[in-house]
């Protein structure tokens, strides 16, 4: 951890595998429209959640851009997977911040209607979908406290984040969300 208030709008940022977390009540997923799994995150969730949660999910008919699903969580130690699905990064001028800041304010909205205090959440659309970390990086701590704001119920939202400078990018992100508290 850096030098980031882990109670700055109640986010805190942390290294690592999302599928490890045990505090969480609920881990929310970067998946795709089919919501039938796929590789990064999504991949490793299925993986260690097991069948029960793809059976789950294909019960469920798919999920627009912008939107997000909320399941058991199958072996994951936490009561709920939440699968939200962020845009593919176009250039920016496709509504990309409109439907990333949707899916997050979407996936803590279903988390407080399911009584989950604690979220993990992935940097949704900064892998295979190639958004711009920098740029998803304050859409998403944007969205997140907004929506914990709005919603109540979540009192805690954590990021996992792969990689130093996907690191970075959040944790100055939240510092600037801080000073223009
Ligand atoms: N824990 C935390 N972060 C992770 C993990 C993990 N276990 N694995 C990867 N990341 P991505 P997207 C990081 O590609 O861009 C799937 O196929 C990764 O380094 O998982 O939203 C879906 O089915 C990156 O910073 O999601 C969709 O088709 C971030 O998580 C598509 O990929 C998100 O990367 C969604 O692409």
């Amino acid at each position: 951890m850096t030098g980031t208030s882990p109670a700055a709008y109640g986010i805190e940022l942390l290294r690592g595998d999302i599928t490890t977390d045990t505090e969480a009540d609920a881990i929310v997923n970067a998946a795709n429209q089919s919501l039938l799994g796929g590789g990064g995150v999504d991949g490793a969730i299925h993986r260690t959640a097991g069948p029960e949660l793809l059976a789950e999910c294909r019960t469920l008919g798919g999920c627009e851009t912008g939107d997000a699903k909320i399941t058991g969580a199958g072996r994951l130690p936490v009561r709920h997977v939440i699968h939200a699905v962020g845009p593919v990064w176009r250039g920016g001028s496709a509504g990309e911040a409109e439907l990333l800041a949707s899916c997050y304010r979407r996936s803590i909205e279903l988390a407080a209607g399911a009584g989950c205090a604690v979220v993990a959440f992935p940097a949704i659309s900064c892998g295979i979908y190639g958004y711009p970390v920098g740029q998803a990086a304050g859409v998403a701590i944007g969205a997140v406290a907004e929506a914990m704001a709005e919603f109540g119920v979540v009192e805690r939202s954590r990021f996992w984040l792969f990689g130093d400078e996907t690191y970075a990018a959040f944790d100055r992100a939240l510092q600037g969300a801080v000073r223009r508290q």
